[in-house]
């Protein structure tokens, strides 16, 4: 018996020696020391043995059941460990690797002009001026000289959202609201939001336009036309050149039109420019009478000039685009060219 447990021993160095997993360890576990293991059959024979060897051989099995626990104490650890350092080892960080960029968003190209516009004139001494995007027949139309029947309101398709309440097809409503509640002298530009039922390659059911309004007791259209040619040299560069072209608005009288230089072919003709060498950017003129009228001024002493631009079509001048539409596709590749 003596033998067989040294055997046993012996047998269970080598076994748990080449262990490699935790499964293979429960089985080793099992087979030594297990209720049906190599041990507990050699123990149950300690009966058949005599009273004087009984103990000896006893001590002997506890001391080779003690060793073996040890044994596959130590192996669970090792086990253990080299577990973990694999895990480690797989799940390495190399952090001297660059990290990856966040996407950063940028300005709209649209916000980007409006913004430049809008301190172009901040600089000249203009205050922004806002007002509702919806807005009554009376403060879109009626004040500013264009009654119902004026063929001026086919001009402009508008956007009803029930009889006298409509989306402002231009922010000039913004211009009478101020003139109603402040006295001149007034120098205000007003950004915004206008809608008009419209929809091709230069016109979206919503653009952008920047208005301006000055009014005072003696203000000419010389100024007007200074004014505007120094802003269309600051948005497209000192040497560009204007001209300015009679026009009509039902609110400004005289009216003009302005255009400027071809960006595209510097005046020599292109497609772009329909071979003119001009472009149009803008309206513009002295304030009617009756609009003044409209706001309890009087136009006898009260003179005023006013202008109108759309922001999309100045961008779409300033960087080339030749569809409108780009600009609300919201696609990044168009996009983070302005950023
Ligand atoms: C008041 C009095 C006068 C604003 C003006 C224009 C001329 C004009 C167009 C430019 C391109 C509209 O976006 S567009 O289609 N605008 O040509 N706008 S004068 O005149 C005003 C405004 C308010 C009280």
């Amino acid at each position: 018996m003596r033998k067989a447990l040294e055997d046993l021993k012996n047998q269970a160095i080598e076994e748990i020696k080449k262990i490699s997993n935790f499964s293979q360890l429960k089985d080793v576990k099992a087979k030594f020391l297990g209720r049906k293991g190599e041990l507990t059959r050699i123990l149950k024979g300690l009966g058949s043995l005599s009273k004087e060897e009984r103990p000896i051989i006893g001590r002997i099995a506890n001391e080779v059941k003690t060793f073996i626990e040890q044994l596959i104490e130590d192996k669970e650890r090792e086990l253990k460990e080299k577990e973990k350092r694999e895990k480690l080892e797989a799940e390495r960080l190399d952090v001297t690797l660059p990290g990856r960029r966040p996407l950063i968003g940028g300005f709209h190209p649209i916000s980007l002009v409006a913004t430049e516009i809008i301190e172009v004139f901040k600089g000249m001494g203009f205050h922004i001026a806002e007002g509702p995007e919806i807005e009554t027949d009376y403060y879109n139309f009626e004040a500013l000289n264009i009654p119902k029947d004026h063929p001026a309101r086919d001009m402009q398709d508008t956007f009803y959202i029930k009889e006298n309440v409509l989306l402002r097809t231009h922010t000039s409503p913004v211009q009478i609201r101020v003139m109603e509640k402040y006295k001149p002298p007034i120098r205000i530009i007003a950004p915004g939001k206008v809608y008009r039922r419209d929809f091709d390659i230069s016109h979206t059911p919503m653009f952008h336009q920047i208005e301006g309004l000055l009014v005072d007791k003696r203000v000419t259209f010389s100024e007007l036309k200074g004014t505007l040619e120094e802003f269309a040299q600051r948005i497209f560069g000192e040497a560009t050149k204007v001209r300015f072209r009679p026009s009509y608005f039902p609110f400004t009288e005289p009216s003009a039109e302005m255009d400027i230089g071809c960006v595209i072919c510097k005046g020599s003709g292109c497609r772009v420019c329909k071979g003119t060498g001009w472009l149009e950017i803008l309206g513009c003129g002295m304030v009617d009478p009756e609009v003044f009228k409209a706001v309890g001024y009087d136009p006898e002493e009260i003179v005023g000039y006013a202008f109108g631009l759309g922001v999309e079509r100045i961008a779409m001048l300033k960087y080339g685009i030749d569809d409108i539409r780009l600009f609300f596709e919201n696609d990044l590749r168009f996009l983070t060219q302005f950023s």
